[in-house]
């Protein structure tokens, strides 16, 4: 006879999850942020309490950004490890839906575990129901299902037999990893069940490594045995692979120049000479060039998004091969690019294997040194204005950081300018460009810092992003957990104000002084920071802030560093043409010359499928 042991669904949970471990044998989902309401504090909560020395429970002040701290740790963990949040119905849980895209997007695995209405139906409509009028089974938390990898609504106690192992199946799946919900409905937390003992038995999780079709092996080597002058673009999913030491021991064995996405910078140190940078809008001089110039792109891990491609102006053109090495079809086969579908590091350890010591020509080392040189004249130039560009501040922290310096934004102006001019020591950078959320930055800062505890963390956000979600910053000094925040000040949204005028708009709505107004904000960011319980400081100039960025380091408080900066400078290098629709008439002559330029830049574009 099966042993069975008397829980509640919630204590279930709690317990399955705490048995649940990663590969490393620490447990994969590492701790719950919870905020309660009526709707998780009397089932859940009193769950988590019961198992809080098994499972940490930690309270966040924000769902979303409290869901942000957890896609961040998930993506610092290189997806080995996870987090998961709950919340009450309605509003809470709702809060989570931005946090569950950002985690979809970047194909990142965190559990949400919101609150829903109550499965007999007996107080419908409870507190925070949205009533739908045409459908019975419809509740707020249905908003997750497009942003989710695995939706289930545990309405039995019963159903977390089957749906927790989904859960985590998902969430380990390095092909289709992503974010789970499982709503939970009310009753059905504080419902007892017998369970099986059995399901209580700890479970190591592996992420396996698929090894690539052999006749899509051997198609690869072939095209890359053809190829004069191939470049590799490496993406998130050298990262996820653990690939990153595979990688430069092939781009070094076959002299094969890389460039590296958004969510691939930071596999290989920059002082590699084989690496060029970044492609595409926000890519690098030497970047592009090598792009230009190339007969085969060898994608790896990358979803070819438009800011990687230049909207498919960059790799572009009639002749040029693309071979995509990805853990799914679905990316593999994009722009109809020759597929190998494979893990990453196995992917290359077999291809190399194959190539056989085959070695390509030099690239352009001289347009690579150009580049660095043309990079250092403009972090020590002076912005020409009394305040410092974005790129002179990005020099400014460059100077302070060393190899263990791990520099993460996700919004603003920063992602382009540290994309194209940060040099990223090995495992030093972290971008969420997925989604690029504002709001994302303190709460990621604080997740990656979890998760890599002995990297000086340090966080570039616009003061855009700042007043849209700060708060957990007082979270950050509440749990000890030290990060150096940048929060640059240039008065508004200064990178769409720049897209605006770019595109032939009036300046409008952007910056503080281009909104309406009856009285001009006046904010004061370092007492802000300060009443969160950081220590805070402003920088009058380039040299403060460099001297306020080696004091933070050894702080065991978080640090806020306030700098102004002047809104319109751009990066001042590199890049190239991003697919932004200009409006086809307009009384706006500004807007009718930009629609001209964009006509000259669609007829660019490579749109073959
Ligand atoms: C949640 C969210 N809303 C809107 C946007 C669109 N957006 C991207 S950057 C930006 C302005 C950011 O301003 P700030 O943080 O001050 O950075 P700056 O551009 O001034 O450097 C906006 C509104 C976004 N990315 N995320
Ligand atoms: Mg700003």
């Amino acid at each position: 006879m099966t042993q069975t042991i008397r829980l509640t669904a919630a204590q279930a949970m709690v317990r399955w999850l705490s048995l649940q471990q990663a590969e490393d044998g620490s447990r994969f989902i590492e701790g719950v942020w919870a905020i309660f309401g009526h709707g998780n504090v009397a089932g859940l909560g009193e769950a988590l309490h019961a198992h809080r020395d098994a499972l940490p429970t930690w309270r966040g002040q924000n769902e979303q950004t409290m869901a942000h701290i957890a896609v961040a740790y998930a993506k610092a963990s290189g997806r080995r490890k996870a987090m998961a949040v709950t919340s009450s119905i309605g509003p809470g849980a709702t809060n989570m839906v931005t946090a569950a895209a950002v985690a979809h997007v970047n194909r990142l695995p965190v559990l949400f575990i919101p609150g829903d209405v109550f499965a007999n139906r007996a107080p419908d409509p409870v507190l925070q129901q949205i009533e739908d009028f045409d459908d019975g089974t419809v509740s707020a938390n249905d908003c997750f299902r497009p942003v989710v990898r695995y939706f289930d609504r545990i309405s039995r106690p019963e159903h977390l037999l089957t749906a927790l192992p989904r859960a985590l199946r998902v969430m380990t799946d390095p092909a289709n990893c992503g974010p789970v919900c499982l709503a939970f409905c009310q009753d059905t937390q504080a419902e007892a069940y017998d369970y099986p003992v059995e399901f209580f038995t700890p479970r190591v999780w592996h992420i396996r490594r698929p090894e690539p079709d052999a006749r899509e092996l051997a198609e690869a080597v072939a095209a890359i045995r053809a190829a004069k002058r191939p470049l590799i673009v490496s993406g998130g999913g050298v990262l996820y692979s653990g690939a990153e030491a595979t990688l430069l021991d092939f781009a070094r064995a076959h002299n094969i120049p890389l460039v590296e996405t958004q969510a691939g910078k930071g596999a290989v140190d920059w002082e590699e000479p084989l690496h060029f940078g970044s492609p595409g809008v926000t890519g690098t001089g030497c970047g592009n060039k090598l792009a230009a110039e190339s007969d085969l792109v060898i994608g790896v891990g990358t979803r070819f998004q438009d800011f990687t491609t230049g909207s498919w102006t960059v790799f572009s053109a009639p002749g040029r091969k693309l071979l995509s090495i990805n853990i799914h079809g679905y990316d593999a086969a994009k722009r109809a690019a020759q597929p190998l579908v494979a893990d990453a590091k196995v992917a290359l350890e077999r291809i190399s294997a194959a190539l056989d010591g085959h070695r390509f020509a030099d690239p352009d080392f001289k347009a690579r040194a150009d580049w660095f040189a043309l990079t250092d004249g403009i972090f020590s130039q002076p912005s020409g204005n009394e305040l410092p560009s974005d790129a002179q501040i990005v020099g400014a922290v460059g100077r302070v950081a060393d190899k263990n310096s791990l520099v993460m934004s996700a919004s603003g102006s920063m992602p382009g300018v540290l994309h194209v001019l940060w040099r990223a020591a090995q495992g030093g950078y972290h971008m969420e460009y997925g989604f690029s959320c504002m709001g994302y930055e303190i709460a990621g800062a604080m997740g990656i810092k979890m998760a890599r505890p002995a990297r000086e963390v340090i966080c570039l956000l616009g003061d855009g992003s700042w007043m849209m979600a700060n708060s957990e910053l007082a979270t950050a000094v509440m749990m000890g957990v030290p990060i150096t925040v940048v929060l640059v000040d240039n008065r508004g949204f200064g990178c769409i104000n720049r897209l605006q005028k770019a595109t032939g708009g009036a300046p409008f709505n952007n910056l503080l002084d281009d909104a309406f107004h009856v009285n001009q904000m006046a904010l004061d960011f370092v007492s802000m920071a300060r009443g969160l319980g950081a220590h805070a400081v402003k920088a009058a100039s380039l040299v403060e802030l460099e001297a306020e960025l080696v004091k933070a380091r050894s702080a065991s408080v978080p640090t806020v560093i306030v700098i102004d900066a002047d809104p319109l400078p751009g990066t001042g290098a590199g890049g190239t043409w991003w697919d932004v629709a200009v409006p086809e008439v307009s009384d706006r002559p500004g807007v009718n010359e930009a629609r001209k330029g964009y006509e000259q830049g669609i007829k660019a574009q490579w749109l073959v499928n």
